[in-house]
């Protein structure tokens, strides 16, 4: 396996609106994640992604782009972006930008030209249809954000389709010309010295031809038809080949429904596209056939069964991008962990999952104090447009059960991740001095940046420890996974090995201890070189509650 940096490298996600507010308007800002660089610092991180900080309306936080080449007001100017690059650039991290290129915001000088007329030249930017007789959708696609994917438009009489809000028409890559516009913009940053691009639903760019109906409901899914789809492969090619290769940049997809297979295609060597991609399988563990809103209990034989499965299936091509939350996703603690009496131990156990198994583990801001979920009393308080437009398709206008809804948003809501970044005990959680854009999650007085850095067994100092591991051991970066104890009800354990060294990974994912029988070799432990509890425990046959160990064999 070839050595690199993007491999080696372990990635902070921030979401600037929610980071750090520098002015008191309420809304995190560049000036605000600048002042908070040396924390980032301290915490080793190598790489920074920044979600979308782009002219944006906001309808969806900044994914909807009105001027890819600016800064959106709220967060600030180009020069501050210079002076965040610099900073970062200084402290020896990298930067990585997202890049939404599936879509656009509505308010794009392309959308408002395209919509003006048929003719227009960038009319074929978007996607454009007319609309059946009878007033009929042009097909029955539903947006991943609600009801149907179409939108009428009166000036032309025709509809485009947004597969997210319709504030995000979808962009035409069957064109040429926009293609090209693309990669302009995109080495517009190139040459501003980004140093890597996380490509947002990078896989549904290539629709069907003829666009066709998914099934004969009036509304179904469509998926079928544009992720994944007929010329993915051959756009993320040609981007590579024109711009991507010419460039020392790190590249990660984001790729809701790809298989293994599809992931080998995406990030094979030889391929020339990406080097990884964001998986979702894991994310749809405790969903129901109805999708993200019908929660589902999940157990571990099904969790380390996906992970399992693409520990193994990208062992010797492509390339694993690990994640446990992010800011679509609900706290990882929360979720998968215990956000109770176990939070700091149950946050460090995932941690050591996500830092010990193969590929690049990216944490989101606030993973590493253990943020959790939150639950809003009221529905006003919540600003995501995917909970809100869910809630008014089955509450306001499918009569469904106010309690069950609600509910459904506490477990899965993407807000549950995007309340403010907890830095201290103060008012506001030192977030901002004004009235934040989105409710804090109360219990910021216990759970903050200020607490967790003066405590040295807080999840802050772990994930530290398992930065800095990676650093002085290529084991954990290059070694071989092997999974063991594969019945296990509770226990995740498997071993990582290069040349003759051995690492063996014991997780306790219950709130009760469990025991431990582990093959004979696998016996000997020369030493524990981290574990949650601080030290090994007398009885190795035995895991304390969320207990994680990795040992040296040996
Ligand atoms: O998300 C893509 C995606 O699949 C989302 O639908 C998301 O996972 C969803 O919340 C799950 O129900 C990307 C961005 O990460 C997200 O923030 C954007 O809203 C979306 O694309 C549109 O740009
Ligand atoms: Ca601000």
């Amino acid at each position: 396996m070839k050595k690199a940096f993007w491999k080696e490298a372990v990635v902070y996600q921030i979401y600037p609106r929610s980071f750090m507010d520098s002015n008191g308007d309420g809304i995190g800002d560049l000036k605000g994640i600048i002042s908070r660089l040396d924390y980032l610092q301290q915490l080793g991180v190598d790489v920074v992604w920044l979600s979308p900080v782009y002219k944006s309306p906001n309808d969806d936080n900044g994914y909807d782009i009105s001027d890819y080449e600016d800064i959106m007001d709220e967060f600030g100017t180009l020069q501050d972006w210079e002076e965040l690059l610099e900073g970062l650039h200084t402290r020896g991290i990298k930067l990585m930008m997202d890049l939404v290129i599936n879509h656009s915001s509505d308010e794009h000088a392309w959308f408002v030209e395209s919509r003006s007329s048929k003719d227009n030249p960038y009319r074929d930017y978007y996607i454009w249809r007319p609309g059946g007789p009878d007033g009929k959708r042009p097909n029955n696609w539903s947006s991943i954000f609600s009801g149907p994917a179409w939108e009428l438009d009166e000036t032309t009489g025709e509809y485009y389709l947004h597969l997210f809000s319709r504030k995000q028409p979808d962009l035409n890559w069957e064109n040429p010309q926009l293609r090209e516009a693309l990669y302009k913009m995109i080495t517009f940053w190139l040459d501003k010295g980004v140093d890597g691009l996380r490509m947002d639903v990078i896989n549904l760019i290539s629709k069907t031809p003829g666009l066709p109906s998914s099934g004969d409901a009036e509304l179904g899914g469509g998926g079928e038809y544009y992720m994944n789809g007929p010329r993915v492969h051959e756009f993320l090619h040609e981007m590579n080949q024109k711009v991507l290769s010419k460039y020392d940049v790190m590249t990660v997809g984001e790729t809701p429904g790809a298989s293994v297979e599809d992931a080998i295609l995406y990030t094979g060597e030889d391929r020339e596209e990406l080097q990884m991609v964001f998986q979702f399988e894991h994310m749809d563990v405790d969903s129901g056939p109805s999708g993200k809103w019908e929660v589902t209990p999940w157990t571990l034989h099904q969790l380390r069964g996906i992970l399992h499965k693409w520990q193994v299936g990208l062992a010797e091509q492509g390339w694993n991008s690990l994640y446990l939350n992010n800011h679509d996703q609900p706290r990882m603690v929360s979720r998968f962990g215990n956000d109770g009496e176990y939070r700091v131990i149950s946050a460090k156990m995932l941690a050591t999952l996500l830092h010990t198994l193969k590929g690049t583990p990216y944490i989101y801001q606030g993973e590493e104090i253990g943020m959790t979920n939150v639950k809003f009393p009221v529905l006003e308080y919540y600003q995501d447009i995917e909970t809100l437009n869910m809630y008014r398709e089955k509450v306001t206008e499918g009569g469904a059960d106010h309690e069950t809804i609600l509910n459904a948003i506490y477990a899965k809501g993407r807000d549950n991740a995007r309340t403010p970044m907890q830095w201290d005990g103060s008012t506001n959680a030192g977030f901002t001095t004004g009235t934040p854009w989105l409710r804090l999650n109360p219990n910021y007085s216990e759970i903050n940046v200020e607490q967790a850095v003066a405590d040295p067994d807080s999840v802050f100092h772990y994930y530290r420890k398992l930065i800095a591991l990676r650093k002085e051991n290529p084991i954990m970066v290059y070694g071989e996974y092997k999974l063991l104890l594969p019945e296990h009800d509770n226990i995740y354990a498997y071993t990582r090995t290069l040349d003759d060294e051995q690492w063996l990974v014991l997780l306790n994912f219950s709130d009760v201890a469990q025991s431990v029988d582990l093959p004979k070799e696998l016996a000997a432990v020369k030493e524990l070189v981290i574990g949650n509890y601080g030290e090994a425990s007398s009885d190795r046959s035995v895991l304390r509650p969320y207990e994680a160990g990795v040992y040296r064999l040996g």
